[in-house]
């Protein structure tokens, strides 16, 4: 039995994760009594993670030192992080992470050691992004480049969610078996979120979007934002928005693969914000000037809608079509386009 005393670590915890996240905050907390702790301990660590790799301001070495170590830090009861420049997002979360660090030391071991893994995995890839050979005016080359810095920061949470998934009995142990499978759950959301977030990470000295893309189309990352390179923008979009949809088959196979109702609505909900998400960005040079987010309404219908396979591909196929609308032959990616839409019109 808990104390009260653990009860209010717990709901700290819990506070913290209403704090840190718009999107995940609700999912996790609607998750069977079994994964919920894990999940939002998973979620709290790498959050904690994500806020020292966000930090420009952290001398680099000190960053390298803390993204490399991060998976023993966890196991550290009392540590605390108040390094972080003060106008930090989610610097708090680090200031109190000894209260993280308690409630993670409660969970079932087998948990703890998939959480630590996935956190030794992505701390590491942080780290080379962070420095070395990916450190350059353009940390991301190729597209190449591109897939791996995007397996670092979301494929691996795909894996390790699909691991905890099946540690805790409520899927299959063969959820966590095909490992694209739960990349792709990742590449999805990450590269979804990289292309809307244009904007505000350009204005944080931040850039995602591989030279590889948008060197064909303009000589340097922020002239995409120029009226004189407007139409140029508009097909460095539409070329990234085509490399994103070769996700979507592979979303689609292991969603149908779930079996619990908590599982399936955690899993199914932030891919159908993204593929609404994407549908809003294509074509929509806005991205290159401000934050667009689809319409609360919008999100709400999305949310109630995702309660099973058949409505997940019904939003599918409904966002495929505005997408294959927007799409225009004049666009030098149409024909690709076109063609990944054929491949995800044989799933829906
Ligand atoms: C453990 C739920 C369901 C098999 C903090 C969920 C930031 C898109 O930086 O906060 O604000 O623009 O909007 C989430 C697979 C990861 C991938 C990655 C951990 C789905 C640290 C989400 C979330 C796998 C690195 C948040 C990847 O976006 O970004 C848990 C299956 C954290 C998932 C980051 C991005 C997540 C992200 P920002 P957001
Ligand atoms: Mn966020
Ligand atoms: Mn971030
Ligand atoms: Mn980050
Ligand atoms: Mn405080
Ligand atoms: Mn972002």
């Amino acid at each position: 039995k808990q104390s009260l005393a653990q009860d209010a670590l717990k709901r700290r915890c819990y506070d913290f994760l209403n704090m840190t996240s718009r999107s995940f905050a609700a999912v996790i907390q609607e998750l069977d009594e079994e994964l919920r702790d894990a999940v939002c301990l998973f979620y709290l660590v790498l959050r904690g993670l994500d806020t020292i790799e966000d930090d420009m301001s952290l001398d680099l070495d000190r960053k390298v030192e803390l993204l490399r170590s991060f998976d023993q830090v966890i196991y550290q009861k009392g540590w605390t992080f108040t390094e972080n420049g003060p106008n930090e997002k989610d610097r708090e979360l680090l200031v109190h992470f000894d209260v993280v660090i308690d409630e993670f030391l409660r969970l079932k071991p087998e948990y703890q050691k998939v959480i630590a893994n996935i956190t030794k995995l992505m701390g590491d890839g942080m780290a080379d992004y962070a420095s070395g050979e990916h450190r350059e005016n353009t940390a991301i080359a190729t597209i190449k480049d591109f897939d791996l810095y995007c397996h670092y920061v979301a494929g691996l949470v795909g894996y390790g969610l699909s691991d905890l998934f099946a540690a805790s009995g409520l899927e299959s142990k063969e959820i966590a078996n095909d490992k694209a499978l739960s990349d792709s759950m990742g590449l999805f959301l990450q590269k979804t979120n990289i292309i809307r977030d244009y904007r505000e990470d350009l204005d944080d000295g931040r850039q995602f979007w591989p030279k590889e893309i948008w060197g064909k189309y303009v000589e340097k990352f922020s002239d995409l934002t120029k009226p004189e390179y407007k139409d140029k923008a508009q097909a460095c979009l539409s070329d990234m928005v085509l490399n994103v949809l070769d996700d979507v088959p592979q979303v689609l196979t292991y969603l149908s693969k779930l079996t619990n109702q908590s599982v399936f609505n955690f899993c199914a909900i932030p891919q159908v914000m993204a593929i609404s998400t994407l549908a809003l960005v294509f074509n929509n040079l806005d991205i290159y000037h401000r934050n667009i987010k689809i319409r609360k309404g919008e999100a709400v219908k999305l949310i109630t809608n995702s309660t099973d396979m058949d409505n997940v591909v019904s939003i599918f196929r409904e966002y495929i079509f505005v997408i294959s609308r927007k799409n225009e032959a004049t666009d030098p990616n149409f024909m690709k386009i076109s063609m990944a839409i054929g491949r995800i019109e044989q799933w829906i």
